[in-house]
């Protein structure tokens, strides 16, 4: 018998929360208890504007009908079915529709629950890729510094944030790091991607010097870093990458967890740069982060080079209970269904002008010390107070959500990122809310 009944309804304590400064969360919680369109209900009551899809990932707003239909359709009709030697058709039918829009010649799928298993997924495709060709040599993986890539053991190894790595004890091991491309004594208040910094591209030439093109299986970078404060990258760099993988038989792997459809105003960041990658990792807006689900797009020759050897044995060991369940799958396809009924793939591309002007307009608000952006990607970085980082953006955040905004901090960095349905008039909203606390925050 459960001893629910002796829980108190608001005990706080039993959950511990993910990315969360727990004490001080359970003693002034931040509730939320609804959400439709643009919009948070707080347990007080209250309205919130959605600065930021919620953790990036809401691309399409909250609560849409034909989500929530497809997911309460699909739980009555068919709720699980097994992913491995079984299939259910829905799954494949999404599966098309991803490679439909996906960036040519990345012509295949694999279905995970979330970005960090996602990446892992990558991770060990571009290992077993060059082993199955007879290039088992290749085992070293190259990140980049300040790179998120989730928190699962691959992807803190090739990530590039200390506080994620340094408890885990020896991580992956033949991991190098290309350096970072945030730059601020040269590209400070850029409109979107900045000048200087292509040439951090050649790191990667440095690195694979150092240890021989020979161990090299791949190299991974988000086109745009989110988690880190929404780091862009200089003009020609990504092009640069691409060249110089290529020229030593090296894969390309983007991590589109945050850029996928449609942040940057095209369906992912591939397409805004014309950089395909060899792999491409999704999850969040696949979704609608609706139903946890992730995507690991390959190209058809990586795909091709594991369908060899006798048919009936299993040609990838991989896979997670729950990839491509037809819950998750179904809330996918709707998902797509209302991006492309509502053209927000491309929305970001018509508002982008516009949201890059109301977030420069913050330049020379009190504590802004940099003002970044691409489609509808913000971030406004702050001067810290002096020996306690992370406290005046912490403040903003606090006092933004009791103002009735969500937005997103990290570090002294705040970061937008609304959905892809915000009106003009919101933008105003949130900006001007935005430059509000500013000239309040100490
Ligand atoms: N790769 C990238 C590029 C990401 O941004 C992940 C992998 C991991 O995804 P999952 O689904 O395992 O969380 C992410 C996730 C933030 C924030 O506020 C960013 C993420 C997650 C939560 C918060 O910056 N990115
Ligand atoms: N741990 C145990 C004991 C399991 O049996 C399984 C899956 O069968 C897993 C972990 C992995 O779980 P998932 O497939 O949901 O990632």
């Amino acid at each position: 018998m459960s001893n629910r009944l002796n829980v108190a309804p608001n005990d706080l304590s039993a959950f511990w929360m993910p990315f969360t400064a727990n004490r001080q969360f359970k003693q002034a919680p931040r509730m939320l208890v609804g959400a439709k369109d643009m919009h948070y209900t707080t347990s007080d009551g209250r309205k919130v504007l959605d600065g930021t899809a919620g953790l990036w990932c809401v691309n399409a707003g909250h609560c849409r009908p034909k989500i929530t239909e497809a997911i309460q359709r699909q739980a009555a009709e068919l709720d699980y079915a097994p992913a491995f030697q079984m299939g259910h058709p829905i799954v494949f039918e999404l599966a098309n529709r991803l490679v439909d829009i996906a960036p040519e010649g990345m012509d295949h799928v694999f279905f995970t629950n979330s970005g960090s298993e996602s990446v892992d997924t990558a991770l060990k495709i571009a290992l077993a890729y060059h082993r199955v060709r007879g290039e088992g040599s290749r085992f070293r993986l190259i990140g980049r510094e300040r790179g998120y890539h989730g928190v699962n053991f691959g992807g803190i190894s090739v990530g590039g944030i200390v506080s994620n790595r340094k408890m885990f004890g020896t991580l992956l091991t033949g991991v190098d790091h290309l350096p970072h491309t945030h730059i601020p004594g040269k590209n400070t208040f850029t409109r979107g991607v900045p000048e200087h910094g292509a040439d951090l591209a050649d790191e990667l030439e440095r690195i694979v010097a150092l240890h021989d093109a020979s161990t090299v299986a791949a190299v991974i970078v988000e086109p745009v870093a989110g988690s880190t404060g929404v780091i862009l990258p200089p003009k020609g760099y990504l092009q640069r990458l691409r060249q110089i993988c290529d020229k030593h038989g090296i894969l390309l792997i983007f991590d589109e967890v945050i850029t996928g459809f449609g942040r940057l105003g095209t369906p992912f960041a591939a397409d805004y740069f014309g950089v395909t990658p060899d792999i491409m990792t999704t999850a969040k807006g696949v979704s609608n982060g609706v139903i946890p689900m992730g995507a690991v797009f390959v190209k058809k020759e990586i795909h091709d080079a594991f369908m060899t050897g006798p048919e009936h044995l299993i040609e990838f060991f991989h896979g997670y209970t729950y990839s491509g369940n037809p819950i998750a799958s179904a809330a996918a396809i709707a998902t797509l269904d209302t991006y492309k009924e509502e053209g927000l793939l491309t929305r970001g591309a018509e508002l982008a002008p516009y949201w890059e002007d109301a977030l420069h307009s913050l330049k020379g608000e009190p504590h802004v010390i940099d003002v970044r952006n691409i489609g509808l990607v913000g971030a406004i970085e702050l001067q810290p107070i002096a020996g306690e980082p992370t406290k005046r953006a912490f403040s903003a955040f606090v006092k933004a959500f009791e103002k009735g905004l969500l937005i997103r901090t990290t570090g002294d960095i705040i970061a937008l990122s609304p959905p892809l349905i915000i009106e003009k008039n919101q933008i105003d909203e949130l900006i001007d809310g935005v430059r509000d606390i500013l000239k309040a925050l100490d």
